[in-house]
């Protein structure tokens, strides 16, 4: 399954701008329907695995992808909140793509605007949504415990400790939980549990977010680390041929794509590294969670290959494309037999011996 992104945010703050800056490529605009949302996959650049498919030519060639979601959000019920009726689907998230408006002076409600504040809103529609599923279990117990039914007192107790935070504006995420506790709220797919990401989206006069130090303070506040991009202009930029995009970027005093960047701090922020498999038939990259050992990192390949494991034949990739050989990496010791419980390390090329 590929990572999964939601993008939320207050409306008009350029959800589907950065969907587009996203998923625009100089062929089109690549999505589809998911309800009424939009839903992309993007192919995750990575540097090493193009150098590893000019070294193989292979027949195929198979980037990881991370999927973007960009929430429709419905009109808010009288009295109600935003997010609680989009809870189910935004459970499924892997994390969020909070994005806030910081071009113009009007927000979308035509009131100043304020990023700090409207992220301060958006944190609080996720942590409403998750009261109201923590209440609801609450007192779902309390009815059981008066019917005399035996209730689990730990999931109780969890509960209350996370509805105390999220009283106080909390998200489930900035408590400290230890791992019986996480592991029963992890059922409940909260939302405030999930890492999230900002993205302020800048207008052209300040293209770094060099003026938004409110805005990264409340997102500090929130455990968030904040990307500053244009988002109108990454999605025009999006739409162009490679060595057009690079004039762009040197015009603009851009280093690399906002894609780029975003889907790098999604892999940080979800501890997540990639390892990639080689041959003439295909190059491969392989998204794993840091610490997985080789043998469920098979596994990822195919279940059979993880069964039968024997060793995990393993390369830095820079040593590979150091040497252009496998038989080189062999001849110079760079290339190693690791065992079921060696530690896959971002960025190795690993060819798996197993018994069929
Ligand atoms: N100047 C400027 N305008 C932008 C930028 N990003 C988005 N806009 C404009 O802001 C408006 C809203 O952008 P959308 O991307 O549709 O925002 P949204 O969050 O998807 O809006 P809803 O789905 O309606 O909530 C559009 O008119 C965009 O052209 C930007 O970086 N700079
Ligand atoms: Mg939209």
């Amino acid at each position: 399954m590929a990572l999964s992104l939601y993008l939320i945010g207050a409306p008009r703050s350029g959800k589907t701008t950065v969907f587009e800056a996203l998923t625009n490529t100089p062929e089109g605009r690549h999505f589809s329907a998911k309800g009424a949302h939009h839903l992309g996959m993007v192919k995750v650049p990575d540097a090493r695995l193009a150098a590893l498919r000019d070294m193989y030519q292979p027949e195929k060639y198979t980037p990881a992808e991370v999927s973007f979601v960009d929430v429709a959000l419905p009109p808010v019920p009288e009295g109600g909140h935003a997010l609680s009726s989009l809870a189910a689907l935004l459970g499924e998230a892997d994390a969020f793509v909070l994005v806030v408006q910081a071009f113009g002076d009007m927000d979308g409600r035509g009131k100043p605007l304020d990023p700090a504040a409207q992220l301060e809103s958006t944190a609080l529609e996720i942590v409403f949504a998750d009261l109201e599923k923590v209440e609801t279990r609450l007192g779902r117990i309390e009815h059981e415990k008066k019917r005399g039914l035996k209730t689990n007192p730990a999931e109780e107790a969890a509960l209350q400790k996370g509805k105390a935070a999220l009283e106080a504006g909390t998200p489930l995420r900035r408590v400290g939980w230890n791992a019986e506790e996480e592991k029963t709220l992890r059922t409940f797919q909260f939302l405030s549990m999930k890492p999230a990401l900002v993205i302020a989206n800048t207008g052209e006069g300040d293209l770094k977010g060099e003026t938004l130090g409110a805005l990264r303070q409340a997102a500090d506040r929130l455990g968030c680390e904040t990307l500053a991009f244009c988002a109108a202009l990454e999605a025009e930029m999006a739409q162009l041929e490679a060595s057009a995009q690079a004039a762009f970027l040197k015009d603009y005093g851009l280093e690399e794509p906002a894609r780029i960047r975003l889907i790098q701090a999604a892999y940080r922020l979800l501890n997540l590294i990639s390892f990639f498999t080689v041959g003439e038939d295909e190059v491969r990259a392989w998204t794993i969670r840091r610490g997985t050992h080789a043998q469920a990192a098979a596994g990822k390949v195919h279940s059979d290959i993880e069964r039968g494991f024997i060793r995990a034949e393993t390369v830095a990739s820079a040593e590979l494309l150091k040497t252009k050989s496998w038989a080189a990496c062999r001849d110079n010791a760079t290339l190693r037999l690791e065992g079921k419980t060696y530690e896959v390390q971002d960025g190795d090329v690993i060819h798996f011996r197993f018994n069929a």
